[in-house]
C-alpha cells in the first residue's frame, strides 16, 4: 500500500461538483482505501486571468496501483468529466494531478512526480497543509510551515471536508 496525494481543480461547470464527483469516483475503487477529501477552496486563475475562478483541494488515499495504473485511473475520471484539453493552462473542467506516490520520484514521458508546480500552488499547499500539517514537502518544509509562506491571494474555504472513511 501506497500513500497517494492528488490534486484536485477545475473551472467549468460546476467545478465543486466536478470535484465532489471525481472524490466519489475514487472512494468507490477497489484499489483504493483510507481516503480522505480536504476542503475545497475557491482560488483565482494562476496564469491567464481570462477564465473563471477555479475549485481547488486535495485528497489523500492508500493504493495498491502502479503510478501509471494511477494515472490511467485519473485520466479516465477526467474524460468521464468530460475534460477538454483546449489550450495550455486554459480552463477544464476537470484536472486531476498526481502530487506524490509514496516517497518515491519519478521522471519519465507521462509523469513527474513530486509534480513540479507543487511548491508554489497555494491551492494545492494550503488543502494539504489542512489533511497533513506535517507532510514534508520537497524542500524539506512541512505543509503548514510552507503554507505560511506562501500568498494565499484570493484562496477561500467554500466546502467542508470529507472525512470519508
Ligand atoms: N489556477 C488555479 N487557481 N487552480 C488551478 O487548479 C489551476 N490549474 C491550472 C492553471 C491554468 C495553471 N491555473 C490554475 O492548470
Amino acid at each position: 500500500m501506497i500513500e497517494c496525494v492528488i490534486g484536485l481543480g477545475a473551472n467549468l461547470n460546476n467545478p465543486q461538483q466536478q470535484l465532489l464527483d471525481a472524490a466519489q469516483h475514487l472512494l468507490g475503487e477497489a484499489n483504493i482505501t483510507q481516503f480522505q477529501l480536504s476542503s475545497l477552496y475557491s482560488s483565482t486563475p494562476m496564469g491567464p486571468q481570462d477564465q473563471p475562478d477555479y475549485v481547488n483541494g486535495v485528497a489523500i488515499f492508500h493504493t495498491t496501483l502502479t503510478p501509471h495504473a494511477l494515472l490511467d485511473l485519473l485520466q479516465h475520471i477526467e474524460q468521464l468529466h468530460g475534460r477538454v484539453r483546449s489550450q495550455h493552462w486554459g480552463p477544464r473542467t476537470l484536472d486531476l494531478d498526481l502530487l506524490f506516490y509514496g516517497n518515491k520520484n519519478i521522471n519519465d514521458a507521462r509523469l513527474t512526480v513530486p509534480h513540479p508546480g507543487i511548491l508554489e500552488r497555494e491551492f494545492v499547499i494550503v488543502p494539504l497543509a489542512e489533511l497533513r500539517p506535517n507532510y514534508i514537502l520537497p524542500n524539506n518544509k512541512s505543509a503548514l510551515s510552507h503554507a505560511n509562506t506562501l500568498n494565499l491571494r484570493e484562496l477561500q474555504l467554500i466546502h467542508p471536508g470529507l472525512p470519508i472513511n
